[in-house]
């Protein structure tokens, strides 16, 4: 059995994500080689990508769209990784002329040798990636470019402790969960991983039973980390990953925080569902070798979600 990413999966069959690279830090006080000046920084993405989600939707939610300017790759990629054309949706590369993505990570490093990952955060002066971590963008942008936008903050300080924990337990159990349901290659560890998923999901509906969000009345990074894998599992983590226990929509508090999320102000203009099939389906050949995307399945995430009852519940 070949595995969708050789380098990543070890002897006995699981997926073991490969470290992000890059990660300087952009500062508002000088302390680093990049320092934090609107329109100096860029964004690669994808809007496939649940990792590259959350930093477009902290670059939509703290209006920092003036300040830091974004190109979209087309959502299909071939063997040569992460492509700029013209397309719904996507285009080519305004500010460097790359036709893939690969060319900023050699121009950043020429001996670098991973798997070429979005989202990527880009400085124009210097011409090289100063961080390739969605967690470090994420923090960036609510920190250091806090000045830049409106200001909204996805880390509140009385947090910090609880929220990590949390944060990490998603990433594990969820965000990473999936992927290592599906890039397992044998039998065992695609159990294992998928049965620790579906008990995090069960755990999140049993708290979002009296909390409007994860943690109360307000949302936060945790939320939205969350939210990109959601948002993403009905049309493409149950089948094409064989995480189907459960659907999401089978899951009342799941279903309605979703659709909570999806309805915040600028957020469904993140999501599209034409690239997330298109990607998930017709670029891991070694899962769905035929490239057919489903045509399903029918989804309305306008619908009322009716969870402003537990606003009061949460602040009191
Ligand atoms: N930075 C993320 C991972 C980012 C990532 O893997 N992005 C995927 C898309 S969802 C990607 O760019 N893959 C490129 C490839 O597989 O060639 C993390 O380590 O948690």
């Amino acid at each position: 059995m070949k595995a969708q990413f050789p380098e990543e999966q070890s002897e006995t069959g699981e997926f073991a994500r490969q470290e992000d690279e890059f990660r300087d830090w952009v500062s508002a006080d000088g302390s680093t080689a990049f320092p934090a000046e609107a329109g100096r920084y860029h964004l690669y993405v994808s809007l496939a990508c649940p990792w590259a989600s959350r930093t477009i939707i902290a670059r939509k939610v703290m209006r920092l769209e003036d300040a830091i300017g974004m190109t979209v790759a087309d959502p299909v990629r071939d063997e040569r990784g992460w492509a700029f054309r013209d397309g719904p949706g996507y285009s080519t590369d305004p500010v460097n002329g790359f036709a893939f993505l690969s060319e900023a990570y050699v121009a950043t490093d020429p001996n670098f040798r991973g798997r070429v990952t979005v989202p990527v955060l880009w400085d124009k002066q210097t011409r090289r990636i100063v961080n390739n971590s969605e967690d470090d963008i994420c923090r960036m942008f609510n920190d250091t470019f806090a000045s830049s936008g409106n200001g909204a903050h996805w880390f509140p300080p009385g947090l910090a402790a609880e929220q990590q924990k949390l944060s990490a337990f998603v990433y594990e159990n969820i965000n990473n969960g999936v992927y290592r349901a599906g890039f397992a290659t044998r039998q065992q560890p695609y159990e294992r991983a998928c049965r620790r998923l579906f008990k995090a999901l069960d755990e999140i509906e049993e708290r979002l039973v009296t909390n409007r969000y994860l943690f109360g009345g307000r949302i936060v990074e945790t939320d939205w980390r969350l939210f990109c894998t959601l948002v993403r599992f009905d049309a493409v983590y149950y089948v094409h990953f064989k995480c189907n226990l459960r659907r999401i929509v089978d899951y009342p508090n799941l279903q309605g925080y979703l659709m909570d999320l999806y309805q915040q102000p600028g957020i469904a203009d993140t999501v599209n569902f034409d690239h997330i099939k298109r990607h998930y389906y017709m670029t891991h050949d070694e899962i769905n070798p035929t490239r057919i995307v489903p045509i399903g399945p029918e989804m309305d995430l306008t619908r009322p979600h009716g969870r402003e009852r537990l606003n009061a519940q949460a602040s009191a």
